[in-house]
C-alpha cells in the first residue's frame, strides 16, 4: 500500500476532530504466552491503518489546534543493538517516514514528556483514545493503560472516543484496498483448491490444513487472515472449530472458513464439499438450498437496500426453499438449522470494526453467508463469499472459488 493511502486515513480522520484536541494511537504491546515467551505480535488495526507500520510499542500523536491546523508525530522504539540482535531489527525512521507519510518521527522515550507539554499548554481540551472493546473480559490495550494515566495525571483533559471515528472511515473501501482483497482472493482460492483437489476418505482435519497452510504461503510469510476453520463431519457443527482432531469419513462433508490477509486487508470464504468428492441426495438437497440463497443475493443486493435486510432476507430466503423441500415444517423455524449471522464486513479485521449502516452504499465489503446445520442427518456447511458493492449492484469477489456442485465435483474428479 503507498504511503498515500495512509496519509489520506489520517487527515480523514483529523478533519473529524474538534479543534483543540488531541489524538494517540497505540501499536500495542506483546501480549504474553507463557514464561519468557510472547504470542507473535499483531498490531492495532487502526494504528495500522494510519500509518502502514506494524510494530510494537509505537504511538502515532496529533494535535489539533485552534485554527485548526494539525501536527502530527509518531513515536517509535529507539535503536537497541541487543535487543534487536534477539529479537529483529526495529524500523528506522527514515522508513517509517517512507511508509507512512508522517515526517515527525521521534523515539518513544520523548512521548510522554511531549503529550504532557501540549497537555498543559492549555490548548486542548480533549484527548481522542480508541477506547473499545468487543468484550468487558477484554484486556486493557495500551490506550485504555494510557487512560490511566491521564485521568489521574492530566485530569484536566476530557477523554473522546475515536472508535466511532474510525469506523465511519473502515466501511468504505478504497480502491487499493479493493485490489488488496482481489490479490487475498485469487490466494485464498489456491488454499482452497489445495484442499478440493487431495481431498479423501480417511484424511485428517490436520492434513487438510496443512494442505492450505502450503499453498497460502507461498506468497508471504505471515499471512493468515484469522485461524482457519478446517472441519469434517460431525466437527462441522462447531461453528469455529480450530481443533484439527478429526478425520474425514466417507460420506463427511468438508467445511471450511478460510481467509488470508493480503496487504492488511483479510478475506474470508467458506467452502464445503463431501471428502469423497460425490454429493449424496441429502447433501446436494440442502447444499442447493444454499446455493440458490447466496445466487439470489448477489443478484439482489445493491446501493440503497438496507444493511439489515441483507441477514434477514439470507434465512427467509433459505427458509423458503428448505421448505418447499420438505426440510423443515414451517419458515418461522429456522433458527434450527441456520445458527449465525450472515452478513459481516471484512476489511482490515476479519469481522470488520466498521459503523453499522443503515443503507447499502458502494465500496463496501461485506460477507453473504449461508450455513445449514442439519444434525439429524449429520450434514453441515456453510457458503460464504464476498460481496463488493458497486455502482449499480454488486460483485461477488470470490466468486472464481468453485461454488456449485458440478464445479466441486469436476475438481475433484
Ligand atoms: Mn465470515
Amino acid at each position: 500500500m503507498d504511503k498515500s493511502f495512509y496519509t489520506e486515513n489520517r487527515n480523514s480522520l483529523y478533519s473529524m476532530l474538534p479543534a483543540g484536541s488531541l489524538l494517540a494511537v497505540f501499536s500495542g504491546t506483546e501480549v504474553i504466552k507463557t514464561n519468557d515467551e510472547y504470542y507473535p505480535f499483531f498490531a492495532d488495526r487502526n494504528f495500522v491503518y494510519l500509518t502502514g507500520l506494524t510494530c510494537k510499542e509505537a504511538v502515532l500523536l496529533a494535535s489539533k489546534d485552534a485554527d485548526g491546523s494539525v501536527n502530527e508525530r509518531l513515536y517509535i522504539l529507539p535503536p537497541d543493538l541487543i535487543a534487536e540482535r534477539w529479537t529483529g531489527v526495529r524500523v528506522k525512521p527514515d522508513e517509517a517516514e517512507a511508509i507512512s507519510g508522517v515526517r515527525d518521527i521521534r523515539s518513544t522515550e520523548a512521548f510522554i514528556q511531549d503529550f504532557r507539554k501540549l497537555a498543559w499548554s492549555g490548548n486542548y481540551g480533549i484527548i481522542y483514545l480508541d477506547l473499545y472493546k468487543s468484550d468487558d473480559a477484554n484486556r486493557d490495550r495500551a490506550q485504555h493503560e494510557f487512560k490511566h494515566y491521564v485521568h489521574h495525571n492530566l485530569p484536566f483533559l476530557l477523554f473522546g472516543n475515536s472508535d466511532p471515528l474510525f469506523r465511519k472511515l473502515r466501511l468504505y473501501k478504497k480502491p487499493c484496498e479493493i485490489e488488496a482483497l482481489r490479490v487475498g482472493e485469487k490466494i485464498t482460492g489456491e488454499g482452497i483448491l489445495a484442499m478440493m483437489t487431495s481431498s479423501e476418505p480417511g484424511m485428517p482435519e490436520y492434513r487438510y490444513k496443512a494442505k492450505f497452510d502450503k499453498a497460502i504461503h507461498e506468497y508471504a510469510p505471515y499471512i493468515y487472515g484469522f485461524p482457519p476453520i478446517i472441519s469434517s463431519g460431525k466437527n462441522n457443527f462447531v461453528i469455529h472449530n480450530y481443533a484439527y482432531d478429526g478425520i474425514a469419513q466417507d460420506g463427511d462433508m468438508i467445511l471450511n472458513d478460510v481467509g488470508v490477509m493480503w496487504d492488511f486487508l483479510i478475506t474470508d470464504v467458506s467452502r464445503s464439499w463431501p471428502c469423497n468428492g460425490k454429493f449424496s441426495d441429502r447433501q446436494k438437497l440442502l447444499y442447493e438450498c444454499a446455493l440458490a440463497t447466496s445466487d439470489y443475493m448477489f443478484s439482489i443486493v445493491k446501493p440503497g437496500m438496507r444493511m439489515d435486510a441483507v441477514d434477514a432476507t439470507i434465512k427467509e430466503y433459505n427458509a423458503q426453499l428448505l421448505v418447499d423441500a420438505g426440510v423443515l415444517d414451517d419458515a418461522a423455524n429456522i433458527r434450527k438449522y441456520m445458527w449465525h449471522g450472515g452478513a459481516h464486513h471484512i476489511g482490515f479485521d476479519v469481522h470488520d470494526v466498521v459503523e453499522t449502516p443503515e443503507f447499502i452504499a458502494p465500496d463496501m465489503v461485506f460477507c453473504i453467508d449461508v450455513g445449514i446445520y442439519h444434525e439429524e442427518w449429520g450434514i453441515g456447511f456453510r457458503l460464504e463469499d464476498n460481496c463488493l458493492i458497486t455502482e449499480d449492484g454488486c460483485e461477488n469477489l470470490s466468486a472464481a472459488i468453485p461454488r456449485r456442485i458440478e464445479d466441486i465435483e469436476n475438481v475433484m474428479r
